[in-house]
């Protein structure tokens, strides 16, 4: 229910931050205690940002509890998840004791989408509206909308015609859905897909899984965390989120200082062996340094990730198809997923693989789904077809900055943004988590505490120093920009169709989206703008 009450007259706020996740939750509680007047406005009707809205059975985090949360000791120190890596109601649950302890909600309007944001060039300050129509005033405006705020709807034709439910993973209802005894569609195999798809499997009378390209899925190792291990766990916190920050994508474990060619085949293989069984990402941001640069190196991980894949996979038509013998893309350099049991489920009489290269989906019908060779009738739709990730939930504002332009105009030929966090022509605009930051190569909650406290800092110097306006230059979001393509030059990501370069979105600019040198190196460079008076940025 929203419990919003219209208001007549315009607030005027420091900051407006925009989303209850993470980022956005770090944004108030740090800026608040500062003495900033400060609000929430958050889409949803309850905290977690992305873990509110993907509540569909399954959903669950891909990094460790222990390291996916706020690396404060106040709020660690009395919270355990139960399981290695918890599900969404336990996200929930952790968001509730966050708000608990800091008081977060009373400065959150919830129920309350921002649908414009307009930039005074006199008064520098924001004037934002939300769609029902509330509107504030803030001198910065701090857009926590995270990488996957605007879910993908592909344009099949007939979706809006099937009888049955049909949702997006990431606008799960929140009244849940009962996969039990129905026959349910899941289109899409990316992380999301997976997840979904080993929890219907479970109860559905029948799950077919619209496979377009497989993914590399890694084992998970999933645990259920006793009080023994709580207690373990406690005693190791401090030093684990300590070497966040002095890794690439602010886990606890990094690359491993070596090439995969370097090292005979037995080390490689031993290697890859104690990898594979500690589980989760290990075995993509903790493995050989070169996997993700080096084809040959990078053959060597799919070889061993295909073999272990298809012993598990009984019928070998399906295996070649899950795991094909050639990649279908070097592996890693589109997101890889954790499993539990997704290889598994292709064993069950109830679960069914549609190759949709070869047989593509023509439109979707009142009761099912055609394909070029056939029509089956299904009781649930489930569209696990990812997100217009990084841009999207930015674009979907109709940001204008000082020349007129839309910032969706702006970025229609491709992302420019000075350390991911400003934007030429739109000043007092950060971003957290934004494109061209580590963002998505970057456990979550790490980016939102540490570049979220490179932003609060900026802020404060704005008010210590008496200024008011703070923008990026067009030299330095362009030399950004080309450092990113330079830094991913000798990558192998341009090798996949993946979100991490806007490939997953028809017509959208191809370019890599995301910081790839790592959190240590991004960070380096923000110290480096502040320490030369914010270089790079034009403060007044
Ligand atoms: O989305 P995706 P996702 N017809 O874009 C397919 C995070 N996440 O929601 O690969 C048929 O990865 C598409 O096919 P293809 C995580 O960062 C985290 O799964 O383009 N199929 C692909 O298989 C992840 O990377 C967790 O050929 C179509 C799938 O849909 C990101 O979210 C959990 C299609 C989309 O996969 C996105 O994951 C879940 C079409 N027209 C997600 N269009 C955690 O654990 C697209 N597809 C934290």
């Amino acid at each position: 229910m929203n419990t919003n009450t219209p208001d007549t007259a315009v607030e005027e706020l420091d900051v407006l931050v925009v989303g209850a996740g993470f980022a956005g939750l770090h944004q108030l509680d740090r800026l608040r205690k500062l003495g900033f007047s400060v609000k929430i406005f958050e889409a949803g009707a309850g905290l977690g940002g992305i873990w509110y809205w993907n509540c569909y059975p399954g959903a669950r985090v891909d990094s460790e509890g222990a390291i996916y949360q706020y690396a404060r000791e106040d709020l660690w120190r009395d919270f355990d998840y139960t399981e290695l890596y918890p599900g969404w109601q336990e996200l929930r649950r952790y968001f509730e004791h966050v708000d608990g302890k800091l008081d977060l909600s009373r400065d959150i309007r919830f129920d309350t989408r921002v649908e414009s944001a307009v930039f005074d060039a006199d008064a520098n300050t924001w004037t934002v509206r939300a769609t029902d129509g509330h509107t504030v005033t803030a001198r910065y405006v701090v857009l926590c909308t995270g990488f996957g705020s605007k879910p993908y709807i592909p344009p099949i034709d007939g979706l809006d015609r099937f009888d049955g439910p049909c949702h997006h993973t990431g606008l799960w209802p929140q009244e849940g859905l009962d996969f039990t005894g129905k026959r349910v569609a899941v289109i899409g195999t990316g992380a999301s897909g997976v997840q979904v798809a080993q929890e219907a499997a479970k109860d559905a009378a029948s799950l077919t899984i619209f496979q377009r390209t497989p993914i590399q899925a890694l084992p998970m190792r999933q645990k259920q965390l006793d009080a023994a291990a709580h207690s373990d766990l406690k005693k190791g916190m401090s030093d684990r989120f300590a070497r966040r920050i002095d890794s690439f994508s602010g886990f606890d474990f990094d690359f491993l200082p070596k090439s995969a060619l370097e090292v005979s085949e037995e080390e490689r293989r031993e290697t890859y062996e104690k990898l594979w069984e500690e589980g989760g990402f290990r075995f993509w941001l903790g493995t050989f340094n070169d996997v993700l640069f080096d084809q040959a190196a990078n053959d060597t991980a799919y070889a061993f990730w295909r073999d272990k894949t298809r012993a598990r996979i009984a019928d070998p038509v399906l295996a070649e198809k899950l795991a094909p013998e050639v990649a279908a893309h070097p592996l890693g350099v589109k997101r890889p997923s954790l499993e539990q049991n997704f290889y598994d489920i292709f064993n069950q009489d109830n679960v069914h693989l549609v190759d949709l290269r070869e047989t593509p989906i023509e439109s979707v019908t009142e009761t099912g789904i055609r394909t070029s060779d056939t029509e089956q009738e299904f009781d649930i739709i489930v569209l696990a077809t990812g997100f217009d990730a990084s841009t999207g939930g930015i674009t979907a504002i109709d940001l204008e900055g000082t020349d007129g332009q839309t910032l969706r105009e702006k970025w229609s030929e491709g992302v420019r943004a000075h350390l991911g966090v400003a934007t030429a022509g739109f000043p007092n605009l950060l971003f957290v988590y934004g494109p061209h930051s580590p963002s998505g190569f970057c456990n979550g909650p790490t980016c939102a505490e540490i570049q979220g406290d490179l932003i609060v800092e900026t802020l404060e110097h704005m008010r210590e120093a008496g200024l008011q306006r703070i923008e990026a230059t067009a030299e330095a979001e362009n030399a950004w920009r080309d450092h990113v393509t330079e830094l991913v030059g000798p990558t192998l990501f341009d090798k996949a169709n993946s979100w991490y370069v806007g490939a997953n979105i028809p017509g959208k600019p191809r370019q890599m989206l995301l910081y790839p040198g790592g959190l240590p190196q991004y960070l380096d460079n923000w110290r480096r703008s502040a320490s030369e008076s914010y270089s790079g940025f034009v403060l007044s």
